[in-house]
């Protein structure tokens, strides 16, 4: 596997996004019945809150179900686990708060480290989804706000400068909208990087819209939770749109 060519290819990519302290079993089946037909390109772990659940298992069974990668995206904790195939090590450049720019990185170094994982650093932006997100709450700062553009642009480029491999544009897990698709599209216009876009993304339209606006990457999490059926036609219509 070409983890870096597999999660960012030259084509934008279809991510779900696996929440192991939102899955419900039955619909958790249901959705890797789905990804074992090969609908999506990347799985990502992770969420806001620390799971008590045992990650290693969960991945067991998404790995069982597709050969696609599966990448962790811890959000307030560094779960790891050793049968993922890569780390999106994500430093909120949004935000001034330190623990989530640097803090968390320096008390999980050591076990990241060890871990032997791949690991891409990721610089993530939250922008305003229409409410208050979990990411937004928990880790104590501002999404950056509707219509400053320019400023989201700005901080992915500064993220470029420091090193980081890719950039998130984040409106908050069931956030009410997603990122809108100017600031998308500054964005990409602004960085060489991959760009990928998540948050409240939940229609065949707003895949698309993502996509023209110039993400590599669309996550889907929530709308797969709520309704993991819908995969089929989301990742449809995102393959029929990237072919075109
Ligand atoms: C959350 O961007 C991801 O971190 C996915 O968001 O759950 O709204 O799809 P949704």
């Amino acid at each position: 596997m070409n983890l870096k060519r597999d999660i960012f290819g030259e084509s934008p990519r279809f991510a779900v996004l696996i929440d192991p302290d939102h899955e419900k079993d039955e619909r958790l089946e249901s959705l890797l019945g789905f990804l074992s037909k090969g609908m999506c390109d990347v799985v990502l772990v992770g969420g806001s809150t620390s799971s008590s659940k045992s990650i290693d298992l969960l991945i067991k069974r998404i790995k069982r179900a597709t050969e696609k990668p599966v990448m962790l995206f811890p959000g307030n904790s560094f779960q790891l686990s050793s049968h993922a195939d890569g780390l999106l090590l994500p430093s909120l450049i949004s935000g001034r708060n330190p623990d989530y720019l640097i803090g968390k990185h320096v008390e999980s170094a050591s076990i990241i480290y060890k871990s032997g994982l791949p690991v891409f650093s990721m610089g993530y932006i939250l922008v305003d989804g229409g409410q208050v997100s979990a990411a937004s709450y928990i880790t104590q700062t501002m999404p950056i706000p509707p219509g400053q553009v320019n400023l989201a642009a700005q901080t992915a480029l500064a993220g470029q400068l420091l090193g980081m491999k890719c950039i998130y544009l984040e409106s908050g897990s069931g956030a009410a909208h997603p990122a809108c698709t100017d600031m998308i599209a500054a964005v990409k216009k602004t960085i060489n990087i991959p760009l990928i876009v998540g948050g409240g993304i939940k229609t065949e339209h707003d895949i698309r819209k993502a996509i023209d606006a110039g993400a590599d990457m669309v996550v889907v999490g929530t709308a797969l939770e709520e309704h993991p059926h819908e995969i089929g036609a989301l990742f449809t219509a995102f393959c029929d749109h990237v072919a075109i």
